[in-house]
């Protein structure tokens, strides 16, 4: 029974006929190419024609444009002729667009964007247009661009140079700055690395679009702590992780006891102590001397 349609499966996957949309499909994936850039960085939006041979630039008309189709300016970059030609740039793109000049002629008709910002992310069309008799397109391309951000690292913070007691409740916090697109956040601890649950977490987006975390973890200082906060990028398939990690203390009068020996003070009180007690020895001495004498001297009087 079970085998039947498993048999059917692969007599129709042996057929020709579906050998064809699958070759569609290949081509598909090949001329839609999604590219992922960080805010700042530059974004080569990739849009490659190999000819038979060079092509002559005076008959070649290259155009860029963002194919969403939403904002209502969509020109990106201009080639037309030989010639770059910008007057129809939208001013977002102003001075932030190259080709690759010297590698036109070989069907190089990449795009480089500079200083690439949130704004950027759309899907970019690249046109190839060659004039034999009249201009006719010889080569389209789609690149969707996908912006992320990294520029901060996360900054982990808990009791600094202050070994926490044995069963003290500590606090943590994490905090990270201007992500995208919205991070992860994750608490391990390094000891048994297991998840721990946040005390509060909270992700909110700015004015630029970019996100921030805030999060606290509530531990209680059972044994050495290692804590590490994680905050992960999808997109850029990215973790920042930053450690926090303090002893204990055994015991909280061990603790006072070391402590109050490396005090100065501590030593001076010490000595003074010792100093009372012989001084009280040598008193008593005295007294007890005494004593002996006066009784020796009453028994020699009598
Ligand atoms: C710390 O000292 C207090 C009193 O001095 C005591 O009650 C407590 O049990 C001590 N804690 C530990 C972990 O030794
Ligand atoms: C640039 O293109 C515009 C029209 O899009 C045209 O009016 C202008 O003459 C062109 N400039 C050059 C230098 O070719
Ligand atoms: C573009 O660059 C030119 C010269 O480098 C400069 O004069 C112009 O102000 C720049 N435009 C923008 C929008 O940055
Ligand atoms: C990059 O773009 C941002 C705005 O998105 C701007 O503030 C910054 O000055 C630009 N940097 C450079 C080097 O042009
Ligand atoms: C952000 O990501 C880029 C690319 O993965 C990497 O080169 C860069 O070091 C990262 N920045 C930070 C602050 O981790
Ligand atoms: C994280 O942000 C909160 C709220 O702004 C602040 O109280 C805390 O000190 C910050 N922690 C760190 C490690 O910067
Ligand atoms: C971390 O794991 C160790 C070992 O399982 C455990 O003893 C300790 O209590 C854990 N720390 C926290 C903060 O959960
Ligand atoms: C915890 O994970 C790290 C790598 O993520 C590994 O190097 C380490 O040995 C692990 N420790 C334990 C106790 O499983
Ligand atoms: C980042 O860390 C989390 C938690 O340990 C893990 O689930 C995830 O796979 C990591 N991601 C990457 C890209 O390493
Ligand atoms: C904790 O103690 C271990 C040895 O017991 C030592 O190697 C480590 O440096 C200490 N860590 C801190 C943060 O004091």
């Amino acid at each position: 029974m079970p085998l039947t349609p498993l048999l059917k499966h692969l007599t129709i996957f042996n057929t020709d006929f579906l050998f064809v949309p699958l070759f569609i499909f290949v081509v598909t994936a090949e001329e839609n190419k999604k590219v992922i850039s960080t805010i700042g960085s530059t974004a080569e939006l990739s849009c490659i024609y190999t000819p038979e041979k060079k092509f002559i630039l005076n008959k070649l008309r290259v155009f860029w444009q963002i194919a969403d189709g939403s904002k209502p300016c969509s020109v990106v970059h201009t080639f037309n002729s030989g010639h770059e030609n910008q007057s129809e740039q939208c001013a977002d793109f102003r001075n932030r667009t190259r080709l690759f000049q010297d590698k036109l002629e070989n069907g190089i008709f990449s795009l480089l964007l500079l200083n690439v910002s949130l704004r950027d992310e759309h899907t970019y069309r690249c046109i190839v247009q060659k004039k034999d008799v009249v201009f006719r397109v010889i080569h389209n391309a789609d690149v969707a661009l996908k912006v992320a951000a990294n520029n901060s690292l996360p900054v982990l913070s808990g009791p600094i140079r202050i070994h926490p007691n044995i069963g003290e409740e500590v606090t943590l916090s994490c905090n990270y700055s201007q992500g995208y697109p919205k991070p992860n956040i994750y608490w391990i601890n390094r000891t048994d690395n297991s998840t721990l649950h946040p005390s509060s977490l909270k992700i909110i987006q700015d004015n630029d679009g970019t996100y921030s975390v805030f999060s606290t973890l509530k531990i209680e200082a059972n044994s050495d702590i290692k804590v590490e906060c994680i905050i992960e990028n999808e997109l850029l398939q990215q973790n920042l992780t930053i450690l926090y990690s303090e002893n204990v203390t055994n015991s909280n009068s061990t603790r006072s006891n070391l402590l109050d020996l490396n005090e100065p003070g501590a030593q001076a009180g010490g000595v003074l102590a010792i100093a009372i007690v012989l001084a009280g020895l040598a008193v008593l001495t005295c007294w007890l001397w005494k004593r002996k004498f006066s009784r020796r001297r009453s028994y020699a009087g009598n």
